[in-house]
């Protein structure tokens, strides 16, 4: 990220410091671990050197300007990411963002992460067969990953500070593989958070019309890409009418095998867990212990999506939510959905939120982790 702006404050603004800032917080917060924290001093030492870097000769006068400034900032922006981390749901998401149109809606609102399908199909249904952004059955979109990615590219480099995220379900590992070269082109100069989807284990209701993504293919190909999240899910069927159904044992053990068997959590990759609002209701206990298996190496979260018009039981998502804590679950919902569920107060007394001291390493640097990575 180059220094460049004449403005002041522009040049601490770059996401990479406050990447590191947040990072070495954590190390800070984990370390302490329950006593108050005063880390204005702490801050003040992190960021101050960096003036250091302007090769122009700096004026004492507006390098004091620039002390300030720095404070200031560093504390507004402290604010704002721990705000995030310690309630992941507030991250919000546009969903599906497979054509266009509905990529320039999502760069031009004020959503954080983008998620979108890959298939192999056809640009505007003619030409060679190549990674495109649609859902199955379709495979036709007036839109190429590789023109997805550089047009999110492109926003973001104009809008240092204000990155979006992105997240990428592939279908198929056929589509997957089909993609690295774009993905080998594209995620090292991302300094944005990059998830990298796939569905590897087949799940419920009776899943069988969709074939899994082959795990170890999968894992093989996302190893290329250490700043990565891996979003690793199930197959579904669901819809308005089921009521019944629950990640069964048997599938998170699938997963927790998965992983395993391809030394994942050996990695250091962070990982999290993509489930559908209206199953993972009705499956708290073998969710706590899949990611509590995980945590033994590596901590974990979900990410809990729904279609639209799914059946959910609402009360029940809420407690699941409440029970892993707002920091360890993200919430790519429908508007109507998440309205319902009323996150502001802790139900139940099982939360895990509570204050700047439950703050996780992975849940922190979860959000800034690319950029991170980059200064590194
Ligand atoms: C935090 O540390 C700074 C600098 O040492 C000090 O001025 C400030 O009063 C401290 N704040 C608290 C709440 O202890
Ligand atoms: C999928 O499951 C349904 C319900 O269990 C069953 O009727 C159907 O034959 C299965 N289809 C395949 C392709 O196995
Ligand atoms: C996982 O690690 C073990 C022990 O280091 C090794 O034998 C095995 O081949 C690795 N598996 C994969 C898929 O990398
Ligand atoms: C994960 O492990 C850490 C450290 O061992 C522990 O403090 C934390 O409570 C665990 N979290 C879960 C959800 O099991
Ligand atoms: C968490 O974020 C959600 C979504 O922005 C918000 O509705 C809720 O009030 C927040 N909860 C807390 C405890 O900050
Ligand atoms: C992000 C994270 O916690 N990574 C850890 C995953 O587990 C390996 C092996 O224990 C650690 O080396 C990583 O730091």
């Amino acid at each position: 990220m180059a220094i460049k702006s004449s403005d002041p404050r522009r040049d601490y603004q770059g996401s990479m410091s406050v990447a590191i800032l947040i990072c070495m917080l954590a190390h800070f917060v984990v370390k302490i671990n329950g006593t108050a924290v005063n880390d204005s001093v702490y801050y003040y030492e992190l960021v101050a050197p960096q003036p250091l870097r302007h090769s122009a000769p700096i004026d004492i006068e507006l390098q004091e300007h620039r002390q300030h400034d720095i404070v200031d900032m560093v504390r507004f922006d402290k604010g704002k990411l721990m705000a995030k981390a310690s309630n992941l749901t507030s991250i919000s998401w546009a969903h599906a963002v497979n054509s266009q149109q509905l990529l320039d809606e999502a760069l031009g609102g004020d959503i954080e992460m983008i998620e979108a399908d890959i298939v192999l199909g056809q640009l505007n249904g003619e030409g060679p067969v190549l990674p495109v952004m649609a859902h199955p059955p379709a495979t036709v979109s007036d839109l190429t990953l590789e023109e997805f990615l550089y047009q999110i590219k492109d926003y973001n480099e104009g809008h240092e500070g204000a990155e979006k995220g992105v997240k990428l379900d592939f279908k198929s590992i056929e589509v997957f593989e089909g993609s690295l070269d774009i993905l080998d082109e594209s995620i090292p100069k991302m300094t944005y958070p990059i998830w990298i989807n796939a569905d590897i284990i087949s799940g419920p209701v009776e899943q069988n019309s969709s074939v899994p993504v082959d795990p170890s293919r999968f894992f093989a190909g996302c190893m290329r890409y250490k700043q990565a999240v891996l979003s690793i899910g199930w197959t579904t069927r669901w819809s308005a009418d089921y009521r019944e159904g629950e990640y069964t044992q048997t599938q998170c053990d699938a997963m927790l095998q998965a992983i395993n068997d391809n030394n994942v959590t050996s990695t250091g990759q962070v990982i999290t867990f993509p489930v559908r609002a209206g199953i993972a209701a009705n499956s708290g206990p073998q969710l706590h212990a899949l990611v509590a298996a995980v945590n033994d190496t590596n901590e974990s979260t979900l990410t809990i999506w729904s279609s639209e018009n799914d059946y959910v039981n609402v009360a029940e998502l809420r407690k699941l939510i409440f029970s892993f804590g707002l920091d360890r679950v993200y919430l790519d919902v429908p508007e109507e959905l998440s309205s319902q569920l009323d996150l502001h107060k802790p139900g139940n007394g099982a939360g895990t939120f509570n204050s700047l001291v439950s703050f996780s390493f992975v849940s922190l640097c979860f959000w800034a982790f690319s950029s991170w990575l980059k200064s590194v």
